[in-house]
């Protein structure tokens, strides 16, 4: 075969597992068949109304939030593909209260998965990139059945976090560890073929990521940075800035892990229950992994995000994570402030 033949990402995956002997086979058909199950995601995303799968499901997630006609249709797709595979222990989805138990009738394996099936699905009925984001834990020794307390480890104790965005073309974002590599889908031929290798977020920006409608709800550094930031060339920071917002964080986070910027959602005071909106285990976590293996940082605004103690399955968090310069300042002008 010649060195120039694609790689795809089996042949990937085995060439890992050569290279660091940490990563075990199980760990490769679990990312394996996670990759299967978003190509299926894929498809009935790209339906779209020729599906029947734009809207509402009428339902609501354990976040309160309504659940989408394809947020439930992920969620499936993903527990039916994980069910049998014999590399889980079990798992839990942003979408259900509760871990999810693999079926008694299936042999059970060492690892937690942990997925937003559905991730920015405000964005679907207008036909703008959505995408899954995934993040694998080892299940700790001698637990076969385990409960919520067994999925509470930091970012740090994950093996392996990826996202998908279902976008113009399909991208499979992945890190085992050792660097973040994207894989495009090759339509014809239904397999994610390695496109990038080992990415790198540039560790400068001048674009920043954030819903600037919370603005009046933010505390006093986050208004005294972005104060900064479009003060531009002859402000403080001595330089223009210019904004982006998907909407989607899958979508913002993949023009960063592209071109670099800083993605931002703070905490804010419109409910002072709840430390941001994205969710520790689902989002915020596996989308530092990934961003930190491509060299950028990931904060709450005064910690490292892989560093926080989970104390629940559905807990929030406010997440700066980017270029790691401009997140080292953010973070920076944060503690500055306590
Ligand atoms: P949905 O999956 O409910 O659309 O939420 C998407 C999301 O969690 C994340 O992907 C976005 O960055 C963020 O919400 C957008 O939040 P705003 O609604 O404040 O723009
Ligand atoms: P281009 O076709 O040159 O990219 O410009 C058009 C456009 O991208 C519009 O699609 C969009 O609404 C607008 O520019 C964005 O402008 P800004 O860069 O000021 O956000």
């Amino acid at each position: 075969m010649s060195e120039t033949s694609p790689i795809s990402l089996t042949r990937f995956l085995i060439e890992e597992q050569r290279a660091h002997q940490h990563l075990n086979a199980d760990l490769r058909l679990l990312i394996e068949v996670v990759a299967r199950a978003c190509k299926s995601i894929s498809i009935a995303v790209g339906k779209g109304d020729l599906g029947g799968v734009l809207g509402d499901a009428g339902t609501g997630n354990v976040q309160g939030e309504a659940q989408k006609k394809l947020d439930v249709l992920s969620n499936e797709i993903l527990l039916e593909a994980n069910a049998w595979g014999g590399h889980l222990a079990g798992c839990a989805s942003e979408e259900m209260d509760d871990p999810h138990p693999i079926p008694d009738a299936y042999p059970k394996g060492n690892f937690l998965l942990l997925f937003d099936p559905l991730d920015g699905s405000s964005n679907i009925d207008v036909n703008i990139s959505v995408g899954t984001i995934f993040s694998v834990l080892k299940c700790p020794d001698g637990v076969t059945n385990p409960s919520a307390e067994h999925f509470l480890q930091p970012g740090t104790m994950q093996v392996a976090a990826g996202y998908t965005v279902y976008g113009p073309s399909t991208l499979l974002v992945l890190t085992l560890g050792h660097g973040t590599h994207v894989f495009t889908l090759d339509r014809e031929l239904g397999s994610f073929t390695l496109t990038r290798r080992n990415v790198q977020i540039p560790p400068d920006t001048r674009e920043f990521a954030i819903n600037m409608s919370n603005q009046r709800h933010w505390e006093a550094p986050m208004q005294g940075y972005v104060e900064e930031l479009l003060a531009g060339k002859t402000g403080p920071r001595g330089k223009d800035f210019n904004m982006r917002w998907v909407a989607s964080m899958v979508a913002d986070v993949h023009r960063i892990l592209t071109r670099g910027g800083i993605f931002i959602y703070p905490w804010d005071k419109k409910d002072a229950g709840k430390p941001g909106k994205l969710r520790l285990m689902y989002e915020a976590n596996p989308m530092a992994f990934i961003v930190e293996q491509a060299g950028g940082a990931a904060t709450t605004g005064r910690d490292r995000i892989m560093e926080v103690g989970p104390t629940a399955l559905h807990q929030r968090v406010p997440v700066f994570l980017g270029s790691r310069n401009e997140v080292a300042y953010v973070t920076e002008f944060h503690r500055n402030h306590d």
